[in-house]
């Protein structure tokens, strides 16, 4: 399997977000997606290419124009005030309070974002930006004929909404693939989602469309952030009705339950007959995980890959989260092992 990837991931090291109550160490680092090219090396994947710059135009089909002229030039007006640590938000329009767009740099990122958690530092822009043209050269190698391929992006991207960053995430690299291949001609996409968390952004970006299939396997909103949507009665509205996918799942979901939501979840995406599947691939449903709450074992993501494998669709993965760093590789390879074995 081709294996697309950029060094520019390494300038975005965000210092701390806020979680558990404290500033902690981020835990999405750079050792993350290093950790991973080195296992797609040592297990001979396939090629690793550098990606093609397609510019802001396929960006744009997703995130508003706003949202980026913020987050490209957040940085500059941050080191303009003098300081040159992460810049974190703080303050949110939440209810009872009013979605107007202040003037302050601190009052426009509370506009464009939805949790402390996604710290901009000065490469931060240059990382995102980079993340989407592997993302975008993953889906061109696979217009061009490619059956799979590996978008090992990094910043990872599925909480990423339009216009809003928050869980680590900035430009919803997934769902600008996705237009990508309807942009190119395909009538229908299935997106599925299989990192422990929720992919707010993407099922947001989607939510009204039948062009576009999400389907999720998460953390229940209940217990685990991001709280606030990934619930089983959340199936789409208007055209897209019917067309999402919600399976939210207990803490300490092990394989037994989690290859059963899988399966619903092929069924369903079998069933939408897409011209191709984009997996939204985090790993951090690892028993590992020091941030999450499932217990699956390395093996299991070998099944994981066999399972979606059968689906017999052209299929582009996408790296989202996975936080236990010493096995992040062994994981997500054994995904893409599991498909090409299959
Ligand atoms: C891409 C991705 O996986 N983003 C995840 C963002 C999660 N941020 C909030 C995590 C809250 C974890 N709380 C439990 C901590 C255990 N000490
Ligand atoms: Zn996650």
């Amino acid at each position: 399997m081709l294996t697309l990837y950029s060094d520019d991931h390494h300038l975005h090291h965000g210092r701390c977000e806020l979680i558990d109550g404290e500033l902690k160490p981020c835990f999405e680092m750079p050792s993350r997606a290093d950790h991973v090219l080195q296992r797609v090396k040592d297990q001979a994947l396939g090629e690793v290419r550098a990606p093609t710059d397609f510019g802001r135009a396929p960006i744009e089909r997703i995130h508003s124009a706003d949202y980026l002229a913020f987050f490209e030039g957040a940085w500059a007006r941050w080191a303009k005030l003098g300081k040159d640590g992460d810049l974190l938000p703080f303050t949110w329009p939440a209810r009872t309070l009013r979605g107007v767009l202040p003037d302050s740099l601190h009052g426009q990122l509370g506009y464009y974002s939805f949790d402390g958690g996604a710290p901009i530092t000065a490469g931060t822009w240059r990382a995102a930006y980079s993340a989407a043209q592997v993302a975008l050269s993953a889906q061109r190698a696979m217009a061009d004929g490619a059956r799979s391929a590996f978008a090992l992006c990094r910043p990872p991207g599925h909480h990423a909404a339009s216009d809003l960053m928050g869980g680590y995430c900035y430009l919803n690299n997934a769902a600008i693939a996705a237009q990508a291949f309807l942009d190119q001609g395909a009538a229908r996409v299935a997106i599925l989602d299989v990192d422990y968390h929720h992919g707010n952004g993407t099922q947001s970006i989607f939510y009204d469309r039948a062009d576009v299939l999400f389907a999720s396997i998460h953390g229940d909103p209940r217990f685990e952030f991001p709280f606030f949507l990934g619930y089983a009665d959340e199936t789409g509205a208007g055209a897209g009705e019917g067309f999402n996918l919600n399976l939210p799942l207990a803490a300490g979901s092990a394989w037994d339950a989690w290859g059963a939501a899988l399966e619903s979840a092929c069924q369903r995406i079998a069933a939408y007959a897409p011209d191709a599947l984009i997996v939204s691939l985090g790993v951090d449903t690892f028993k590992e995980d020091p941030i999450s709450q499932f217990k699956l074992d390395s093996p299991d993501y070998l099944r994981m890959g066999e399972r979606i494998a059968r689906l017999g669709k052209p299929t582009l993965f996408v790296m989202e989260g996975g936080y236990a760093v010493a096995e992040i590789g062994i994981n997500a390879v054994n995904v893409l092992e599991g498909f090409e074995g299959a």
